[in-house]
């Protein structure tokens, strides 16, 4: 079995985008592989946030995770922060990456932009998500598309940390230690775009369809929700191809109903509005058990954070082993040698 580890920043409600691109993934891939999933909540504090209002943001991340299918039983989630291991592992990469690979991040550039102030956490953004995914020696990250570059960064860190610190002779030995270089794992709806057409479904554009949206409010954002922009008139034929209501489609409708808006699609055999009238009605209907239970967890929150206490110590057992070793290889102090 393979070991998978991803996470998601408790920066706003759990999006369509989050749900498509990443943690509709996760759901099915704890049926298979030795998975950790997180609520990043220190990634989260490299935006602007509000305090007094992180850790329910964090709970109710949780509780979004579990009422749409991870179960305890079958994988660990915990909150990234009750894993200290995380940012100690993050200090020690910091001396084996490159200053000038953060600088080129994509993502740092936009969302540094969006800032006056540009905190160094945000720079050091993707050596966190390093440390996220080494601490584990996990070798798939099921990720959405904007974290590809990331992903070839946490690669490079683990190829500077092996070349310098693992040891082959002791490798040879058995006894060797060298971080595994995690692959990304993409799902179909790798890049869901916000509702107005332009940029990524992002929680901090508020371009989102939350998971736990009502019936009303899911075809009210829907309706004016941006298309395939040939199609200025009813009669002009569309390009199910560059829709974004077509990605949505093929991550909430069976096979048929995708084929059969396809071809409506390319001969104008449907309005916009027809198409998003069956997705809305497919959405509704895989979404009101997801909320259903996510207003269940809500009244019972000493219940969830047991739950994760419980997640972080399993975590931690790992973590620790982890550090163990890297700490020897990079010649830091044992405390039992002196
Ligand atoms: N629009 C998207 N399409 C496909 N996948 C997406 N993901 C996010 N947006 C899309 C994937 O969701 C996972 C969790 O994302 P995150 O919370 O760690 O951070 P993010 O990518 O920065 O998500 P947001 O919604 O855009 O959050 P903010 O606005 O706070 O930055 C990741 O695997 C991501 O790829």
């Amino acid at each position: 079995m393979a070991r998978v580890f991803s996470g998601i920043q408790p920066s706003g409600e759990l999006h369509i985008g989050n749900y498509l691109g990443a943690v509709q993934n996760w759901v099915r891939l704890q049926h298979q592989h030795d998975c950790l999933f997180s609520v990043v909540d220190l990634h989260a504090i490299t935006q602007p946030y509000e305090p007094a209002a992180l850790a329910q943001r964090t709970l109710d991340m949780a509780i979004s995770l579990y009422a749409v299918g991870l179960d305890p039983e079958r994988c660990i989630v915990f909150v990234q922060s009750q894993v200290p291991e995380h940012t100690e592992l993050n200090w020690l990469l910091t001396t084996v990456t490159p200053l000038g690979e953060l600088e080129r991040q994509t993502q740092f550039k936009d969302k540094s932009q969006r800032q006056e102030s540009v905190p160094a956490g945000l720079l050091n953004y993707p050596v966190l998500q390093a440390a996220d995914v080494l601490l584990y020696e996990a070798t798939l990250v099921p990720v959405g598309e904007d974290q590809l570059q990331h992903l070839e960064l946490m690669r490079e860190i683990a190829r500077r940390w092996n070349s310098r610190f693992a040891n082959g002779r002791a490798a040879e030995r058995g006894e060797g230690f060298g971080f595994p270089e995690p692959q990304a794992l993409l799902s179909t709806a790798k890049r869901v775009l916000g509702l107005d057409g332009q940029a990524k479904m992002s929680k901090s554009l508020g371009n989102t369809i939350g998971l736990f949206e009502t019936p009303e409010t899911i075809w009210e954002k829907l309706k004016p929700a941006a298309t395939d922009p040939a199609r200025v008139t009813r009669r002009d034929p569309g390009n199910p191809d560059i829709c974004n209501i077509f990605t949505i489609h093929q991550g909430f409708s069976p096979p048929e109903t995708q084929a059969l808006v396809a071809r409506n699609c390319r001969t104008a055999g449907w309005g916009c509005l027809d198409c998003k009238r069956v997705l809305a009605d497919n959405m509704i209907a895989a979404l009101t058990p997801v909320r259903e239970r996510a207003q269940e967890l809500r009244s019972q929150p000493r219940r969830v954070g047991e739950t994760l206490r419980a997640g972080a110590a399993k975590a931690r057992a790992i973590a620790r082993r982890t550090m163990e070793r890297v700490r020897r290889r990079m010649g830091l102090l044992e405390g039992a040698r002196v």
